[in-house]
């Protein structure tokens, strides 16, 4: 019961995708042309519910009513006038970013990979200028199957080969430690360490949430060698894991924030590093930019964005939802699910070994209306937008119980 069966109009935007786009990606058989709040519907007028998100970047849903309304009125007013002016949504918006995050000051982006590269070139300035590292010694340690991007400097600190094996040389002055173990961040710390840049909870990898502690022990170390603690919550941010970032879940204080995504409530890219100013002051007119960076229409977007995630409380609705969603399914049978883990509502299924692929699973799901996928092909990923009703929880609930009672070849 695979959905392979397309109609002519799903077939005819399918094979144009095919024909004239690079096949950089293999998506589920499904072209997705409407959405509202955690719903969409397909080109056939199918409606699924949507348990991926864009990875996590509509934490406000789909076309929220209100993201509407500033994109009409900002995009009738101005839309981009470069940093070479100023304008008036920008320096609003700072204000409201970085005391959301209690930080001192922002620099706006665009995409994720571009905020952690900006990260990336603060922590070496900061190393040279403060910290007295030699010039061009600077090392920043990463975790082992991270994901913070597709940038040849970013890619250069991946584990994943497909990500990085055709597209070297690569860049240096990275160093790679194991996730989740905080004793290998002590032991890699070198005179020459600038950084340690990591996610609270590693997303592509499969939702992995490291040991209890884990954010406390990293956070003081940073702070004991005095090394930057550069969170990326790009995709756990802004509410996602049921706090406003995953890093309040214990005592841990990062130096620089890196955020993306939902950032732009789904309308507009927009990313940033937000950090304090002992560090962010460092940086010096014509040091880094951008075009698009800080532009009216998406710093006037991020302000609605972040207004919706605190006046609709969702990091607390997604902190409620996620146990129930992780209760509710902590009895699928054993012999197909092997963990179900995750914080609010980034959360993950991983499918034993032999029980079936993660496509196949995405499959089902996808023919009883609801939208994941597979991530490495063992876990299947399930990130709703934070607005979803409890009743849409409790169909995703029902269909992933349906569709995880049996192996692949039970099913087949
Ligand atoms: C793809 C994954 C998610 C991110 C973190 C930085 C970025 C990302 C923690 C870069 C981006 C994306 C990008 C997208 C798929 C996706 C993804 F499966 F690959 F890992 F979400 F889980 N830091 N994540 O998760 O942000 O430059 O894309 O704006 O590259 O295929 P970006």
């Amino acid at each position: 019961m695979t959905n392979q069966y397309l109609t002519p109009e799903a077939k005819k935007n399918i094979d144009l995708a095919d024909k004239y786009g690079a096949h950089n990606y293999h998506p589920l058989q499904v072209v997705i042309t409407k959405g509202e709040a955690e719903w969409v519907w397909d080109i056939d007028g199918k409606k699924y519910l949507d348990m991926l998100s864009a990875y996590s970047a509509v934490n406000q849903g789909h076309c929220h009513p209100k993201m509407q309304e500033t994109l009409l009125a900002q995009g009738q007013r101005l839309t981009l006038s470069s940093r070479a002016f100023h304008n008036d949504q920008m320096g609003p918006w700072l204000e409201q970013l970085t005391s959301l995050c209690k930080m001192d000051k922002a620099l706006p982006m665009n995409t994720g990979a571009e905020a952690v590269e900006t990260a990336i070139k603060i922590a070496r300035k900061w190393g040279y200028l403060v910290k007295g590292v030699p010039r061009h010694k600077a090392e920043i340690i990463v975790c082992d199957h991270n994901f913070h991007g597709r940038t040849t400097t970013i890619v250069s600190f991946s584990s994943e080969p497909q990500y990085k094996d055709d597209f070297g040389p690569y860049c240096g002055g990275f160093r790679a430690i194991p996730f989740g173990d905080a004793q290998a961040l002590e032991k890699a710390i070198t005179p020459n360490t600038v950084g340690f840049l990591f996610e609270p909870i590693q997303g592509e990898a499969g939702i992995m949430v490291p040991p209890v502690g884990y954010l406390e022990q990293i956070s003081a170390i940073c702070k004991k060698h005095n090394i930057l603690c550069m969170a990326d919550e790009i995709q756990t941010g802004l509410g996602r894991t049921g706090k406003l970032f995953a890093y309040q879940y214990e005592n841990c204080q990062p130096d620089l924030l890196i955020l993306g995504k939902a950032l732009g409530g789904s309308y507009y890219p927009i990313s940033a590093v937000v950090g304090y100013n002992s560090v962010m002051d460092l940086l010096k007119p014509g040091d880094h930019g951008s075009t698009f960076g800080g532009n009216s229409l998406a710093c006037a977007l991020s302000r609605t964005a972040l207004k919706i995630i605190q006046d609709e409380k969702l990091p607390e609705k997604a902190f409620e939802l996620g146990k129930k969603f992780r209760e509710s399914l902590a009895d699928l049978p054993k012999h197909v699910v092997k963990e179900v883990r995750g914080k609010g509502l980034l959360n993950a299924i991983e499918i034993q070994p032999n029980a079936g692929h993660g496509r196949f699973f995405s499959e089902q799901l996808q023919a009883r209306g609801l939208l994941a996928k597979e991530t490495h092909d063992v876990t299947i990923r399930f990130a709703p937008p934070l607005v979803m009703k409890e009743d849409s929880l409790n169909f995703a609930i029902s269909v992933i119980k349906e569709v995880f009672a049996k192996t692949q070849t039970e099913w087949q």
